[in-house]
């Protein structure tokens, strides 16, 4: 029996998943040999181009294996009609506490404090730097969605106070609305972005948010890259008028600005968001059932709600 032609733009973890995704599926990997495919995974990062559409006539699902879609060309897929799958949920609890650790490893220099051990400073009889306290006061969250929710349970969970800024006021939210980003980082001294990334957000923590947030305020983003202006980010940092971030993404990823590189009390980690061996193996799950239900005219169990 002809198995399923799948275009794979990103592999499956764990092993197995991708055993299965090989089992079951003819795989393909090289898009000029994929002209008849029909489904086409891909990951939150890499995403599907009207370009690479345009290559696929024969194409009817993208299955993402996560749940950003803004390098996805919603509207070119849309238009033809193409369905698109993400795994929501699932990844969260993973991205939250990522945020959460990124956050406690700025304000302690956790990070800085490793590199200190490491060089020999300690046993040299240097002084690390004071870190800050930093499960105290307000935490302000930029796009409240599921991820969003998730990371406010566990600030509210650790006492902290929790703001947020989104589309619209949810009705029965225990946390405190704010009409935008510049609002939001006024009246908080953690800003965590977790916003959908494309061209709504882009820029969204400018110059003026960064200003807000102050220089006692730290940034961190497990979001997209592009949704902060980096230079303006490295500018405050350097500049004293922005305590610390730290960032889990980037806009040209894995290319860091050495600018970022550079600046002081900045911590950098490689999109490590979802990455822990629970949330990708139930990714990758999900992406498998998406692509099975397809395949099977069932109906997707994930697919992306605008
Ligand atoms: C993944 C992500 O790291 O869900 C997303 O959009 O950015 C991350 O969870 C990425 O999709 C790689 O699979």
């Amino acid at each position: 029996m002809n198995r399923p032609k799948v275009l794979a733009l990103a592999s499956l973890k764990p092993d197995e998943t991708q055993d299965r995704l090989l089992a079951d599926y003819d795989v393909l990997y090289d898009i000029d040999a994929a002209t008849d495919v029909r489904i086409a995974l891909t990951s939150g990062a890499a995403g599907l181009s009207c370009a690479q559409m345009d290559r696929l006539p024969a194409l009817e699902l993208i299955a993402v294996n996560g749940v950003g879609v803004d390098a996805v060309d919603l509207a070119q897929a849309r238009r033809r009609g193409i369905r698109v799958t993400t795994t929501p949920d699932v990844l969260s609890a993973a991205v939250a506490e990522m945020a959460l650790g990124l956050a406690l490893a700025v304000g302690r220099r956790i990070a800085e404090g490793d590199r200190f051990v490491r060089a020999g400073s300690w046993a040299a009889g240097e002084k690390p730097a004071l870190g800050r306290p930093v499960i105290q006061g307000r935490a302000g969250i930029l796009g409240y969605g599921r991820i969003g929710h998730r990371l406010a349970d566990l600030l509210r969970g650790l006492g902290m106070d929790v703001l947020y800024a989104a589309r619209s006021e949810k009705p029965n939210s225990p946390d405190g609305f704010r009409a935008d980003a510049e609002a939001l980082a006024r009246d908080c001294n953690l800003l965590f972005v977790t916003t959908a990334g494309g061209s709504d957000t882009r820029g969204l923590v400018d110059k003026a948010v960064l200003k807000a947030l102050g220089s006692d305020g730290i940034l961190v983003n497990v979001a997209r890259g592009p949704v902060v202006d980096a230079g303006a980010l490295a500018r405050a940092l350097q500049a004293g008028t922005s305590d610390g971030a730290g960032l889990d993404v980037f806009d040209d990823e894995p290319n860091v600005p050495q600018s970022l590189i550079d600046a002081p009390n900045c911590v950098l980690t490689p999109h490590l968001g979802s990455a822990t061996d629970a949330a990708r193996a139930a990714m990758a799950a999900l992406v498998l059932d998406n692509i099975t239900a397809h395949v099977a005219g069932r109906p997707l169990p994930t697919p992306y709600e605008d």
